[in-house]
């Protein structure tokens, strides 16, 4: 079997579409603001955010990006994250990860105001999801379900098999897709670098996502005839002639997609959708402050 190809692409861009359309609908009550907080330079952190950046313009939110060094203290990043989260016309607050090593990640994502975590990540949040009453599901794993639903793979009943046990990809998504939900009701099994006998759980999967960190991590023989598979990895391996980042997924996509009926590519797979699901995010923030539906 040759896999079909999952285009993230196009289905951010249809999402888009219909957001933009909302945003005019709502525009004469509240206007969309989001703030993007980066520190310091990581090249893959500064194209998320430009890209962050660009889609919430297009869409016609209020945007500020807001660029701190990597010197700035924990402190003064809480205090910078206190003044969003009073400023009534920011409605979502997104500090991008990862964070400088003499930064409490924990203690920031703590400090954002659990109304403006577009993101998903404050405790509050986490725990809404675990008891399936999210309010903000985070970005990363809202788009990989909602690429699943849009390939019409059935979950209900589905063996979905996780590799990776993330705070931002891994546990959500594993939390979502075993909700007693539409779009969910899937056994799901949590893969980590603690299992015993990977492909003996990749093997088993219907739809298999791989969130490992790592090139290559799932090959050809660790995954079951016609299982959708879903690639979450975004690796720098090199550059391009042309000066750009090359780019892999955690998947060895020529021999996976002999045996998948379904494929996410990378780039053009995953990642649009978390920048698509941001902005989803971020119209419902503003819509609930506006109190509108
Ligand atoms: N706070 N930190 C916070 N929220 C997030 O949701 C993220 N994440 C992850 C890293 N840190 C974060 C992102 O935004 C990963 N991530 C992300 C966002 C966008 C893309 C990939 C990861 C993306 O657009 N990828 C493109 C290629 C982009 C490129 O050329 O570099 C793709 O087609 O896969």
């Amino acid at each position: 079997m040759t896999a079909k190809l999952i285009n993230g692409n196009e289905v951010a861009q249809q999402i888009r579409e219909e957001l933009k359309q909302e945003v005019a609908r709502i525009k004469d009550k509240v206007i969309p603001g989001l703030v993007t907080i980066l520190v310091g330079e990581n090249p893959a952190s500064v194209s998320y955010v430009t890209a962050k950046q660009k889609t919430s313009k297009e869409l016609g939110f209020y945007s500020i990006q807001d660029n701190q060094l990597a010197t700035i203290t924990e402190e003064e990043l809480l205090k910078l994250i206190d003044k969003y989260n009073k400023d009534p016309k920011i409605h979502g607050i997104l500090v991008q990860l990862p964070l400088p090593k003499h930064i409490n990640e924990t203690k920031v994502l703590y400090a954002i105001d659990p109304k403006k975590d577009v993101d998903g990540f404050h405790p509050v949040n986490v725990g809404k999801l675990m008891i399936g009453e999210a309010d903000y599901l985070p970005c990363t794993p809202a788009g990989i379900q909602q690429l699943i639903i849009r390939t019409g793979a059935k979950i209900d009943g589905a063996e979905v098999v996780v590799v990776g046990r993330s705070n931002i990809v891994g546990k959500p998504i594993a939390n979502i897709l075993l909700q007693k939900q539409k779009g969910a009701n899937a056994t799901v099994t949590i893969c980590h670098t603690g299992t015993k006998d990977m492909t003996f759980h990749t093997k088993r999967a219907d739809i298999l996502i791989v969130a490992a960190g790592k090139p290559k991590a799932i090959t050809g023989d660790m995954v079951k005839e016609g299982a959708v598979v879903i690639d979450v990895g975004v690796n720098r391996i090199g550059m391009t002639p042309e000066g750009k980042a090359k780019l892999a997924g955690d998947v060895d996509f020529d021999s996976v997609k002999e045996k998948a009926s379904a494929i996410t590519p990378v780039p053009g797979g995953v990642g649009p959708m978390t920048i698509t699901m941001l902005m989803m995010n971020t119209v419902k923030a503003a819509k609930v402050h506006a109190g509108i539906s």
